[in-house]
């Protein structure tokens, strides 16, 4: 079948997620591509295991992929849906609005793309491919730890526009209280919150600029935050000299030993003042997430429930119908679909 590693961690999340959302899920589907994609000689090409199978050769000599997935996933599914809208390539598109510092992999996911062109034109959004692919990167940093698959749905179309006016990501000092609503405007709760910001945070690193104002003048104290820890606290003013404008970075997970591993050290690490980032911190001390924090710090099966809200946020606003496409190329629309678009949102810069 169309899913060769399911286990009964996949089984049960499948199972789950439909009692959930089956109903409200459109054309989604388990398994989409399963006996639609035939190469030139005709045969049939798991689409699935094409993308794994790239995902698991970068692997090998970039582990950060899991860290530019992750975060590519959560840009493109919090603005305008998962449409692959953050792909697309042009002077006002949403990759060049400010929050997206750091954001990579786009070529990475171009050599995905390439590839299934090559093996059956026309049938694999893009946005499908940065969602599975993501599933496998995560699956990939799991690997020492034990079995962190979980599947994912397919069937999204790619979106038509791209505009950087429409970027409203959170900012690192977003109180928890505000992200817990500007999760909720995505159908994803509190608890999903903290699965996928304790999740996402527990690899890749952070800028200085996105958290110096915590070393030296917090909110205007004339101090430093009062939550971090000491020892971390000399550490990142070492690294990040007050308005040096320093361009280094530290780890989001402080766990030195599994910075790379898609796990639950973020937790632990937050309760002993090692966030990095403010939201990061107050995770663990607001009274709306610092409960569920220390539970998760202290029990087993983080990597399904951590699968769960990946799951979620990986159906955020898609489109499965005419209003989306399946683009030839992921950074420019088709364009026969070019300048028919309604869209007031600036989107004649989609072509360059
Ligand atoms: C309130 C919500 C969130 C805020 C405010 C936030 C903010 C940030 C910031 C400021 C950075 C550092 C960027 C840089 O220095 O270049 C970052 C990095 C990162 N974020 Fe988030 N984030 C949030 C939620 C998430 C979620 C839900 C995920 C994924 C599930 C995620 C995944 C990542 C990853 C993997 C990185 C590291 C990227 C890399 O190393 O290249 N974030 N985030
Ligand atoms: C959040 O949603 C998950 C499933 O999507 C559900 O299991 C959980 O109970 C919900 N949590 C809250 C606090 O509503
Ligand atoms: C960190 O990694 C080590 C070995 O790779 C593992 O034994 C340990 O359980 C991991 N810690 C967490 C919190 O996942
Ligand atoms: C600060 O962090 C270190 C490890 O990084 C930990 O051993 C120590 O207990 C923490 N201090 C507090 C007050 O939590
Ligand atoms: C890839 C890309 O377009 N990055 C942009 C992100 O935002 C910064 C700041 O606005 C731009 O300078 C980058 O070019």
């Amino acid at each position: 079948m169309e899913m060769p590693r399911v286990a009964a961690l996949a089984l049960a999340l499948s199972l789950v997620f439909l009692n959930l959302t089956g109903q409200c899920s459109g054309e989604l589907g388990f398994g989409f591509y399963s006996g639609k994609c035939r190469d030139k000689n005709g045969f049939q090409q798991n689409v699935e295991n094409i993308v794994a199978k790239k995902v698991q050769e970068r692997f090998i000599v970039d582990s950060t992929i899991v860290a530019a997935l992750l975060r590519m996933q959560f840009h493109d599914c919090f603005v305008n849906g998962c449409d692959a809208s953050i792909l697309l390539d042009g002077p006002n598109s949403e990759k060049t609005a400010p929050p997206n510092l750091s954001v990579r992999g786009y070529e990475f996911i171009d050599e995905i793309k390439e590839e299934i062109e090559n093996t059956c034109p026309g049938i694999v959004s893009c946005a499908d491919i940065i969602v599975m692919a993501t599933r496998d990167a995560v699956a990939e940093s799991y690997k020492k730890l034990g079995e962190g698959w979980y599947p994912v749905q397919t069937g999204r179309k790619d979106g038509l526009t791209s505009s950087a006016q429409n970027v409203n990501l959170p900012s690192p000092s977003i109180t928890i209280d505000r992200s817990i609503q500007v999760f909720a405007s995505t159908k994803l709760n509190a608890t999903d919150m903290i699965y996928l910001l304790g999740g996402g945070h527990s690899v890749g690193i952070a800028h200085c600029a996105l958290f110096e104002n915590r070393l030296y003048n917090f909110h205007n104290s004339g101090s430093p935050d009062q939550t971090m820890n000491k020892t971390l606290l000399s550490t990142l003013q070492n690294l990040c000299p007050q308005n040096a404008g320093s361009s280094k970075s530290a780890n989001l997970d402080q766990n030195p030993l599994n910075s790379s591993s898609v796990d639950k050290s973020f937790y632990e690490q937050i309760l002993l003042g090692n966030g990095i980032l403010e939201v990061d911190q107050q995770l663990a001390l607001n009274s709306k997430t610092k409960v569920t924090v220390g539970t998760i710090a202290k029990s087993e099966g983080f990597i399904f429930q951590f699968g769960r809200a990946m799951i979620k946020l990986g159906i955020v606003d898609v489109k499965t119908d005419n209003d989306g496409e399946i683009r030839k190329t992921c950074r420019a629309v088709n364009p026969s679909s070019g300048n028919s678009g309604g869209s007031s949102s600036g989107f004649g810069n989609l072509f360059n």
